[in-house]
């Protein structure tokens, strides 16, 4: 009996110990160690796809802008062949004045004043600074002023301000401006109007599509003139 026993182990033995040493190999290749500093490891990971997540989030943001920027362009483009194919109603503007819609407009291109002494301009010409009562007669003056061969590093007052009460925007009518697309263009993915107390004036962006930003009502710019037709 104890011979039987003995011989058993012999054979048995070296079989379970190899297949123990398979178990362990297959544990290590799905399994593989972990850092020695397991909780640095984690964090590391955890960093790493917060980071991955920010990154197509950005993007994810890039494109959203650059598609509400192509919209905006194709309802101008559409907006303008309307226009053409529409016969007007005799509008007359005077000197320098263009007409668009119902109204006339004025791009100053060759004086960079403030936006105050700019007011002061148009007013003299017998209007103000440009106001947009929609989205129509927003896309009628960026269509304008992107034809008038202004540079895209120019910039071009409008009548809009947040002087008397910082975050509310009024047109130089006394009347809420409007917010967001497609009226205010965006700063590092920040939609304006963001500059704070720093910018109380409005102004068409030439570097994003003369889209509206708010900038510091001393910079010197281009005064965008509206009067009414005669
Ligand atoms: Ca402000």
């Amino acid at each position: 009996m104890r011979l039987t026993v003995a011989v058993l182990w012999v054979i048995a033995g070296p079989v379970w110990a190899l297949e123990e040493d398979s178990v362990s190999d297959l544990y290590d290749e799905h399994f593989p160690p972990l850092h020695s500093n397991c909780t640095q490891s984690l964090t590391d990971l955890l960093l790493l796809r917060q980071e991955v997540q920010l990154k197509e989030l950005k993007q994810a943001e890039q494109v959203a802008a650059g598609i509400l920027r192509e919209m905006l362009d194709i309802l101008t483009d559409i907006k303008g062949s309307l226009a053409r194919n529409h016969t007007p109603t005799e509008v007359s503007c005077l000197g320098n004045f263009r007409n668009f819609g119902d109204t006339c407009l004025y791009l100053a291109k060759d004086i960079d004043i403030t936006w105050e002494a700019a007011r002061l301009f148009c007013q003299d010409l017998g209007g103000d600074l440009a106001t947009f009562r929609d989205a129509n007669a927003f896309a009628e003056a960026l269509g304008y002023v992107k034809a008038s061969g202004l540079a895209k590093t120019s910039n071009a007052w409008v009548g809009g301000h947040d002087h008397s009460l910082e975050g509310e925007w009024k047109w130089v009518s006394g009347e809420d401006m409007p917010r967001g697309t497609p009226f205010w263009g965006d700063y590092n993915y920040v939609r304006e109007p963001a500059q704070g107390t720093a910018a109380n004036c409005a102004f068409l962006h030439g570097p994003d599509g003369f889209l509206m930003h708010d900038a510091p009502c001393d910079w010197k710019v281009h005064p965008l003139c509206q009067v009414e037709p005669t």
